[in-house]
């Protein structure tokens, strides 16, 4: 990943030295749960989840595979600029303590508890950007980590992360959950959310804002409390049968309007982007078909795949976002070439005074994308088939004596 992560660093500095100081960049984490269950025969694969259980042969055999956690740089326009951060595992042991109640977490130094990951890649993505300031880092519930906040102010950077412990206290008596109740809305705002079947419908939500001071959990008594922000994003109305919209946010950055409300739960929903990420490793890029029959192998194999499917993604967001861009931004010269063998009829080859946007069209079109009027874009699956046909071609060339 090394080669990855510092070209990923020296795209984020360019980006940030070509915007306004004031524009952020987010830097979203998230793990994925890689699901090697139907593959038995792969040795040294560890849990991935302790509920997810399958009989096979009378056994009960718990889901195994692999984890992912990586930090995604993204500009705020929703351009994937590459991984800052990456970690990619297998569980060894099982995690917590068990007491005579159950499973205890709590007992366990941060360090050595699987959480520590957010920790540890705010750290790593932070140290490796001049301006940590102008990050973002963005995390789902999982990263409801009292430390973590507490990196954040170490590491001269900012957070905004959706809350999931309901026991939050806060200096001056009682819970964030009961106290956002209390709290009158300051305003709406409408959320486009993705439905399970893939379409989408918009949220009407009320936004509630106000300063808190979080007091770490009881075991943790000897950490300073937080000063950060609460943004509730509440639902009203939500049609029947669906999921409503309940975020408790937390940022350390000040939130003295709505306006400056509004703009933390944008880049919070800009944290969608990297399921799409997860969506194209898994779906587009087929990473769970590997038959490689040993974890280390397969980890060896993810990590590259995690690259590749990284620039399939971005190549899909820059037909979208930045169509105008130079060809030589998204493709090897070599590529270029290839591609424009391919193209038969001489009008329809391109030229390097073509937009990104053609260009990658044109890759999408080995793919099997038709291109028609009606069309959208070309999607990552349809560029993951067009770049594996173009790396067959340009092996089939290489192969041609001279
Ligand atoms: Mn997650």
């Amino acid at each position: 990943m090394r080669p990855h992560i510092d070209a990923t660093a020296c795209r984020a500095e360019k980006a940030l030295r070509a915007t306004d100081p004031t524009e952020p960049l987010l830097i979203i984490q998230d793990t994925s749960y890689l699901n090697y269950s139907h593959h038995p025969s792969t040795a040294g694969l560890g849990e991935i989840s302790k509920f997810k259980d399958r009989i096979s042969d009378g056994r009960i055999l718990r889901a195994c595979g692999l984890l992912l956690h990586s930090s995604l740089a993204l500009t705020t326009d929703g351009i994937p600029l590459g991984f800052l951060d990456q970690k990619l595992w297998t569980r060894t042991r099982p995690i917590g303590v068990v007491t005579k109640s159950g499973w205890n977490f709590t007992r366990i130094p941060i360090e050595e508890k699987e959480s520590f990951r957010w920790i540890e890649a705010m750290r790593n993505s932070s140290v490796r950007i001049s301006d940590p300031g102008r990050l973002i880092h963005i995390g789902d519930r999982e990263a409801d980590i009292f430390e973590l906040f507490g990196e954040a102010k170490a590491q001269g950077t900012h957070f905004v992360i959706r809350l999931k412990t309901q026991q939050r206290c806060v200096e001056g008596g009682g819970r964030i959950f009961d106290q956002v109740e209390t709290v009158s809305p300051k305003g709406r705002y409408k959320l486009r959310v993705r439905k399970s079947d893939g379409s989408y419908r918009i949220a009407k939500v009320e936004v509630k804002f106000y300063p808190v001071a979080i007091l770490p959990s009881v075991s943790k008594k000897k950490l300073d409390s937080i000063s950060a922000w609460v943004i509730a994003v509440i639902e009203t109305g939500a049609p029947k049968g669906v999921e409503k919209i309940d975020w408790k946010l937390l940022t350390d950055l000040p939130v003295r309007s709505f306006e400056s409300a509004c703009e933390k739960i944008y880049w919070y929903e800009k944290r969608w982007q990297i399921e799409v990420f997860h969506k194209v490793l898994k779906s587009g890029c087929r990473v769970l078909d590997c038959r490689l029959q040993d974890a280390a192998r397969l980890i060896r194999y993810v990590g590259v795949m995690t690259v590749v499917a990284w620039r399939i993604f971005w190549m899909t967001t820059i037909s979208r976002h930045a169509p105008e861009l130079k060809p030589e931004a998204v493709m090897a010269p070599s590529e270029m070439a290839t591609l424009n063998l391919y193209v038969r009829s001489r009008k329809q080859r391109l030229t390097a005074q073509s937009s990104a946007h053609d260009w990658i069209r044109s890759l999408a079109s080995l793919g099997g994308f038709l291109g028609r009027k009606c069309d959208a874009e070309p999607g990552p699956f349809v560029l993951w088939r067009g770049y594996l046909r173009l790396q067959d071609i340009m092996l089939g060339i290489s192969l041609v004596p001279p």
